[in-house]
C-alpha cells in the first residue's frame, strides 16, 4: 500500500521531519490552492476541482493522510476513485451524516457515500460526541440507517428513545472487532480514520474529542487485514489552525466547534505525528 500525503492545510508538513524519524518517507502532494475553498465544505464546482487533482489510486491500494477533519469530505472523492463493492469502515466521533444542503461537508460527507452504488454498507465505530443522541438522531441520515446502509458501532452506549446504540469495544476489544466483522459482507473495505475519536493522550484536533485509546483503532485494523482485503484507507484529524476567506465559514466554524482546542502547534504535531506512525504501521508494516 502506497503512503500519500495531500497538503491542505499545512498539518502533515509539519510532521514530515517527525515521521522521517520514525523511517516513514512522506512526500507531499500539495493542495494548498484548495485550503480555504475547501475546508468545512467545498461548492460543487470546487470538490469537482479537487477530485480532478488527485492523483488515480494506486493499484495497490493507498493510504492517504488528509490533514485536519475539515476536509473530511475529500474521503468522499477519494471512495468515489475506486469501482469494486466494498464496506466503509469510519472511526470517527462524529457521524458525518448530516442531511445535505452542502453535499461536500465535513458534517455532511457520509450522507452522500451512502448513495454511492459501490458502497454497500458503512460502519462507523465511535460516536462520543452527542451528535446521535436523542433528538439529534433523527437529523442524520435516517433512511440509510433504517435500510442497514449505515450501522453505528458507539463507543459507550448512546440512548435514543428506547433504543441503545452499544458496541463491546469498550469494554472487550476483540468482541468489538467480531461485531464489527460480523457488519462486513463485502471482501473489499476501504478504511478512514478521523484522530478526532481518539484520547488527547493519543490525538490532538480541531475537533472535541473521543475516549478510544489508539489501540483499540490498530488492534482492529490488523483484525480487519487479516480477514477483509483493505483497498484503500485514509486518515483526518492533524491539527492546524483555522483559516477562511468566507464569514459565512467562520461563523459556522464557532458554532459547530463545541470546544475551540487552541493546542501548541507543536505538542499537536508531535501526538499527531505519533498516532499516523503506529496507524502506517498497522495498515502497512513497521517502517523498515
Ligand atoms: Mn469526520
Amino acid at each position: 500500500m502506497e503512503i500519500v500525503a495531500y497538503d491542505f492545510d499545512g498539518s502533515l508538513a509539519m510532521q514530515q521531519s517527525l515521521l522521517q524519524a520514525r523511517g516513514i518517507q512522506l512526500s507531499l502532494q500539495s493542495m494548498r490552492q484548495f485550503e480555504r475553498s475547501a475546508r468545512l465544505w467545498a461548492s460543487s464546482a470546487v470538490f469537482k476541482q479537487l477530485a480532478q487533482a488527485l492523483p488515480r489510486p494506486a493499484p495497490q491500494g493507498q493510504f492517504s493522510l488528509i490533514g485536519s477533519g475539515d476536509y473530511h469530505h475529500v474521503s468522499l472523492a477519494l471512495i468515489s476513485q475506486l469501482t469494486q463493492p466494498l464496506t466503509v469502515v469510519l472511526f470517527d466521533n462524529h457521524p458525518d451524516w448530516m442531511r445535505p444542503p452542502h453535499q461536500y461537508h465535513c458534517g455532511t460527507w457520509v450522507y452522500s457515500l451512502a448513495r454511492l452504488a459501490h458502497v454497500e454498507r458503512i460502519v462507523i465505530i465511535g460516536l462520543e460526541s452527542g451528535d446521535i443522541a436523542e433528538d439529534r438522531f433523527e437529523k442524520g441520515d435516517m433512511k440509510s440507517y433504517l435500510q442497514g446502509k449505515i450501522v453505528l458501532l458507539p463507543y459507550q452506549p448512546v440512548q435514543v428513545g428506547e433504543l441503545t446504540l452499544k458496541s463491546s469495544f469498550k469494554e472487550h476489544v476483540f468482541m468489538g472487532i467480531a461485531e464489527l466483522l460480523g457488519e462486513i459482507e463485502t471482501d473489499h473495505i476501504y478504511i478512514s480514520v478521523d484522530k478526532d475519536c481518539l484520547r488527547a493522550e493519543d490525538a490532538r484536533t480541531n475537533w472535541e474529542q473521543g475516549s478510544m485509546p489508539l489501540s483499540t483503532v490498530t488492534t482492529a485494523i490488523r483484525a480487519l487485514k487479516a480477514h477483509k482485503q483493505v483497498v484503500g484507507a485514509d486518515t483526518v484529524g492533524d491539527f492546524s489552525p483555522v483559516r477562511f476567506r468566507s464569514p459565512l465559514k467562520w461563523i459556522a466554524s464557532h458554532l459547530d466547534r463545541r470546544s475551540q482546542p487552541r493546542e501548541e502547534l507543536e505538542v499537536a504535531s508531535r501526538i499527531n505525528a505519533a498516532a499516523n506512525a503506529l496507524l502506517i504501521e498497522a495498515l502497512i508494516g513497521p517502517a523498515s
